[in-house]
């Protein structure tokens, strides 16, 4: 029998990347989505037709038992969030309601609507922050350094109290940083391939950037998605940490993508205070040997080869825009 999903955060770079690979099994699709002025599908554009849209907000209650009443999934996926760490500085209280809050709201619509459903939250290497132990694995415990990063030890703890004192079938996902073309542009990863695609065709004229030297570990968010589905196709629901055990400055993530376009980053970067956090995240390595081996999940995409399929699709975007243009 077909199965069907509920995905709050659908509009996101996760969100398009896990729709398509549940479409790719036959699921039905529901996806959550708030109003906006001005729809921006630009992630899902291409599948926009196969899936179900439900009007709803984490922050309102309502709006989610509705959702899970109308779709009644096998399985849910909590994406939704302000998922933006620099943000969440200057937005403390939305980051906390959404993010943190907004994960109580969603298990308590499952709970209340369809408490069989299983349950995924989105929760994110950014709870181990300060350096604790490297690498860092389920066992780690948590120190988080933004209000982003509180927020999700929040919605972590919540889903492990939702298992644990309702029986629920509730897992949560330790992601580290995963990217892709489809990555909003305030991120590291896109803001430097945008850039480098922009100078290389003589649209912009420098980068202005944070703290070059902070330490990321960055996976492929369409091989990621693929573990949140396994977590919940197991007999057992269980937290994993998903990474590629592998670490990169943002210094190295701007040498290969302006090295790819022929370019010197150094002739264009420069460091604007701006951009520094108020409280960094020095480094982040995962180990994700639980994942390999109970979920058998494997990598497919390496970092060099993300950022220059990036790099690659910016060009492609922002080429087609100087054609468009100069008709
Ligand atoms: P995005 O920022 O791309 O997507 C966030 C999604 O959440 C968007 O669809 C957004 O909708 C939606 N959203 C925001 N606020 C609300 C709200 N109040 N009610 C309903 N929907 C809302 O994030 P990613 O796809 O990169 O990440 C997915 C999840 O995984 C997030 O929870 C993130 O924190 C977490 N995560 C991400 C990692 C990464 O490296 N990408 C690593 C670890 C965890 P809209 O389009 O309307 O803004
Ligand atoms: P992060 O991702 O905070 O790890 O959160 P981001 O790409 O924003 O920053 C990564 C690192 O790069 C440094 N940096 C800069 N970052 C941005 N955005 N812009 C800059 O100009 C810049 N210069 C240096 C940052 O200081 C940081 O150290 C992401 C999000 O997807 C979260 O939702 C997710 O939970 C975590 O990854 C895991």
């Amino acid at each position: 029998m077909t199965k069907s999903a509920l995905i709050t955060g659908i509009t996101g770079q996760d969100g398009s990347y896990l729709a398509e690979l549940l479409l790719s099994k036959d699921y039905k699709v529901y996806g959550l989505r708030r109003r906006t002025s001005v729809p921006i599908l630009e992630n899902i554009e291409h599948i926009k037709d196969e899936i179900e849209f439900l009007d709803g907000d984490l922050l309102d209650a309502g709006s989610l038992i509705n959702a899970v009443r109308i779709s009644k999934p096998d399985e849910v996926y909590n994406l939704a969030a302000q998922s933006f760490v620099g943000t969440s500085w200057d937005q403390p209280v939305t980051t906390g309601m959404v993010t943190g809050i907004g994960t109580t709201n969603m298990l308590e619509a499952v709970r209340m609507a369809k408490p069989d459903a299983k349950f995924y939250q989105a929760s994110s290497s950014e709870m181990f922050g300060k350096v604790v132990e490297t690498p860092q694995k389920e066992t780690t415990p948590f120190y988080p350094r933004s209000p982003y990063g509180v927020a999700k030890v929040y919605g972590h703890w919540i889903t492990v109290n939702y298992r644990e004192s309702f029986d629920m079938f509730a897992c949560s996902g330790i992601l580290f940083n995963h990217e892709s073309p489809r990555r909003g542009v305030e991120f590291v990863t896109r803001k430097v391939t945008d850039a480098a695609a922009r100078i290389k065709l003589g649209l912009q004229k420098e980068l202005r950037m944070g703290n070059l030297d902070a330490k990321r570990d960055w996976g492929f968010a369409g091989d990621y998605v693929k573990a949140m589905h396994l977590m919940l196709q197991q007999d057992t629901p269980d937290d994993y940490v998903i990474s590629t055990g592998e670490m990169h400055t943002v210094e190295e993530l701007v040498e290969i993508a302006f090295g790819h376009v022929g370019l010197k980053w150094r002739d264009y970067v420069v460091v604007d205070p701006k951009f520094v956090r108020p409280a960094e995240v020095d480094l982040l390595l995962g180990d994700c040997t639980k994942a390999k081996t109970k979920l058998g999940w494997e990598l497919e995409v390496g970092f060099e080869q993300l950022v220059t399929m990036m790099v690659e699709s910016d060009l492609k975007k922002l080429g087609k825009g100087q054609e468009i243009s100069s008709r």
